[in-house]
């Protein structure tokens, strides 16, 4: 691949003064601004240190020393039709691109008016919406995997321009809290569609930036292989300072240098530059965006900077850099030696420079001035965002009865499916009605190699439990395709595609390994809407098989842990125990506006408990709506998934032994939960078990027990006691399995002494 390397004797160099005349294709009023978008950047940060200093802002990190990049990649790409992944150094990008620094400074005080956050984010966690710079946040790296997802995204829709339109206008008026649809709107009708904007351009680039010390993580080998694969017009910019916090690049990246590592990467455009020169920055990004916009693959450009404001304002870079590396690195500062370029260029004289000071320094007075007088958002609005406030899965719109149960015109009765045929219908169902639905993940595809599909070779994997078999070959292989074996990507792909308006549903093969997407689960997916202040959102759905009771699964193909994402604020968790229940929550998570997480147990898949015939391609269940599974007066059981046929023997044998009545609650989804049926139930019950196949200690079923303590404590005739899988892994020798999970006797037992309490 085409590797350009700009030595770093610049071109703003009085060597290179010659050939600079053409400034890459730059007018002299495009210099001009550059400066002045530089300047305007170090003084951004040099009044934040003040500001910082006072007490009047609350936190301050600095894009010093990184301000030409940043000004040349905002001269080479477009606001508001590329899209952009910046990160925390990329102030002058972004002024450039056309953030004020009114705003800037309004994140630093964390005013309600600040348009990234509302005060939620720390300065310099750059959100705007009108530009197409997607909501930033802290942890270095899970950017990029989004920003590959992005271009995924745009290119999907570029495709399919179709799959863009809004299939109804909003069947009802901007809030929809309560969900009540004007009579006479069809309630399959209603959607996240409604309420999600794509635009899309045919030669659109995603850029996406990270330091040096980033380069380390995980997540971004990941989403260079995704991005090399999949030809995705994504610009790569490191920003190499030299160091992460105190840690210098040779202690970092082996050989010192990140452009070597990723070389060998296809389909790849390369740069390598001095990134405190804004002409040649300015060159290497119109090269990576011409190589991206004919759609042959992803730009790296290595961009060489400095650091001259330690990290953070916490750090003091001294205590590990002497100082003659910090006079080094200052001899290359950018807006020092932009300002000196433009005097030798005669672009502007030492007047125009002083004029343009001074205009910049004015502003920033006006900008600061007005800024500290700007209101914090009020204390109650904090819990604003976390869901989408367009769509209320719990709401009755999502209620609808299922389209079956009649005999068939010969007077057969519809067949009987299990929790895996319905969930495939209705997948297959919504990616008919909804072509922005993608689907992804490991081996979820019929064949990657479709010539084996086309000349009928081979039938077609759909999954290693079969649930997606048939929808690659239904639907095409741009909507149902295999991922590389990377859950991170996965899922921050999901996200990031999601953000763009697809609906991915993806799956994760087993929850035992859910773990490398944690990252994105827990501080990225869920976060985003909330962040933003409703800037950003991203509502996909995210199927996970989960659960033991295999007999063989052991460890790692039987984990539970469910309460580790209900903990997540912004997440919606189903988790269902039969088939009917499984095709209605998933069909309303597809439809809903919010990310949600939806556990679909292993043995459940093909079980005969729970089966029912097809309910129709309408049929949705709310969410946080309990079903009582069986009813009773004596003692109530709350449960969900595997454990609710257990829970159901159990309590059949109870009553048949002693005629005690158990009421059996199946919660079905588990954030939001069904407080009221929950309530109810033992208000009248005056006993309580909460029963689950996770590990006993801190479980799901820990919190459901400390509310009905806490709330329900004067109807309670007896302590609240659970049932649970030890503490411990799952085994895989079937008599340890059995031992260590909760079983039918052990839901029996603790009935039966708690009735007798
Ligand atoms: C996942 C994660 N680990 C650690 C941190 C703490 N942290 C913030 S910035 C930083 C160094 C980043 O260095 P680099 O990528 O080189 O960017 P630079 O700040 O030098 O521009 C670290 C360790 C974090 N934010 N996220
Ligand atoms: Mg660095």
């Amino acid at each position: 691949m085409a590797t350009t390397k700009t030595d770093p004797k610049l071109t703003l160099g009085a060597s290179g003064a010659k050939k600079s005349k053409f400034y890459e294709g730059l007018t002299r009023e495009q210099l001009i601004q550059a400066y002045r978008v530089m300047y305007t950047s170090r003084r951004i940060d040099d009044r934040e240190i003040l500001l910082k200093r006072q007490q009047k802002i609350f936190f301050q990190m600095s894009g010093a020393g990184h301000e030409a990049i940043g000004a040349a990649a905002g001269l080479a790409l477009r606001a508001g039709y590329d899209w952009f992944y910046p990160y925390y150094r990329d102030r002058a990008l972004c002024l450039a691109l056309g953030v004020t620094p009114y705003n800037m400074f309004l994140q630093g005080v964390g005013a309600a008016d600040d348009p990234s956050s509302g005060g939620r984010q720390m300065p310099s966690h750059w959100s705007y919406p009108a530009l197409h710079i997607v909501t930033q946040s802290s942890p270095t790296g899970s950017q990029i995997l989004q920003a590959v997802g992005c271009a995924e995204g745009g290119r999907y829709f570029a495709r399919r321009p179709k799959a863009a339109d809004v299939p109804n206008s909003p069947p009802f008026a901007k809030s929809a809290k309560d969900g009540a649809l004007p009579s006479g709107t069809p309630r399959a009708s209603l959607d996240y569609r409604q309420f999600k904007k794509v635009s899309f351009q045919n030669d659109e680039v995603t850029y996406v930036s990270l330091g040096d010390g980033t380069s380390s993580e995980g997540e971004f080998w990941e989403a260079m292989n995704a991005a090399a694969l999949e030809k995705l017009p994504v610009i790569f910019c490191v920003e190499d300072n030299g160091y992460a916090i105190s840690v210098p690049v040779e202690a970092q990246t082996a050989g010192g240098s990140i452009s070597r590592l990723v070389s060998g990467f296809p389909n790849f455009h390369f740069e390598e530059v001095d990134g405190t020169d804004p002409v040649a920055s300015y060159g290497a990004f119109q090269r990576a965006a011409k190589h991206c916009r004919a759609g042959v693959g992803p730009a790296f450009i290595h961009a060489h900077v400095i650091r001259p404001y330690s990290h953070s304002l916490s750090d003091d870079e001294r205590l590990y850099r002497p100082d003659a590396e910090r006079q080094r690195d200052a001899q290359r500062d950018p807006v020092t030696r932009t300002q000196m370029f433009l005097l030798r260029e005669g672009i502007l004289d030492d007047k125009g420079i002083n004029q343009l000071e001074k205009e910049v320094e004015s502003e920033l007075q006006a900008a600061v001035d007005r800024a500290l007088e700007a209101l914090p958002a009020p204390p109650e609005s904090v819990t604003k965002f976390i869901y989408s406030p367009n769509i209320d899965p719990t709401s009755s719109a999502f209620d609808t009865q299922p389209a079956n149960g009649e005999a068939t015109p010969d007077g057969k009765k519809p067949a009987s499916k299990t929790m895996a045929d319905l969930i495939t219908a209705t997948l297959r169902d919504e990616m008919k009605r909804d072509e922005r639905i993608v689907i992804f993940g490991e081996d979820v595809a019929d064949a990657s190699r479709e010539e084996y599909l086309k000349r009928k070779l081979v039938k077609g994997k759909g999954g290693v439990f079969k649930l997606t078999f048939g929808l690659q070959n239904e639907f095409g292989s741009d909507r149902v395709f295999n991922s590389p074996l990377a859950e991170a990507a996965i899922v921050g792909r999901a996200t990031g595609m999601a953000t763009r308006g697809l609906k991915p549903v993806v799956e994760i093969q087993f929850f035992d390994y859910i773990w490398p997407a944690m990252m994105q689960l827990r501080d990225e997916l869920p976060t985003i809407r909330w962040r933003s202040n409703n800037g950003f959102s991203a509502p996909c759905v995210i199927r996970v098989a989960i659960g033991g009771y295999l007999t063989g699964g052991a460890i790692y193909h039987s984990q539970c842990g469910e309460s580790i994402f209900t903990h997540i604020p912004g997440l919606r968790v189903v988790f269902p125990s039969n088939s009917l229940d499984a095709a209605g929550l998933l069909r309303t998570a597809i439809r809903c506006d919010d990310p949600v997480l939806f556990l679909e147990h292993k043995r459940l898949y093909r079980e005969s408990f729970g089966r029912a015939a097809y309910p129709g391609p309408d049929y949705m269940i709310p969410f946080g709506k309990a079903k009582i599974a069986q009813p009773g007066s004596d003692l109530t059981v709350i449960t969900y998934g595997a454990v609710v046929p257990r829970a159901l023997q159990a309590a059949q044998k109870l009553e048949r032994e002693q005629g005690v009545k158990v009421e059996v609650i199946d919660l079905r989804s588990l954030n939001p939960f069904d407080w009221e049926t929950i309530a109810a139930s033992v208000a009248k019950t005056n006993r309580a078990l909460v029963a689950y196949e996770d590990t006993l200690s801190w479980g799901y079923g820990a919190e459901i027990a400390a509310r009905i303590a806490d709330q329900l404590f004067d109807q309670l005739d007896a302590p609240v006691r659970r049932v649970a899988a030890k503490d411990v892994f799952v085994a895989y020798q079937p008599i340890l399995e059995d031992a260590i999970l909760p079983q039918p006797n052990d839901l029996y037992l603790a009935m039966k002494e708690l009735a007798a309490y």
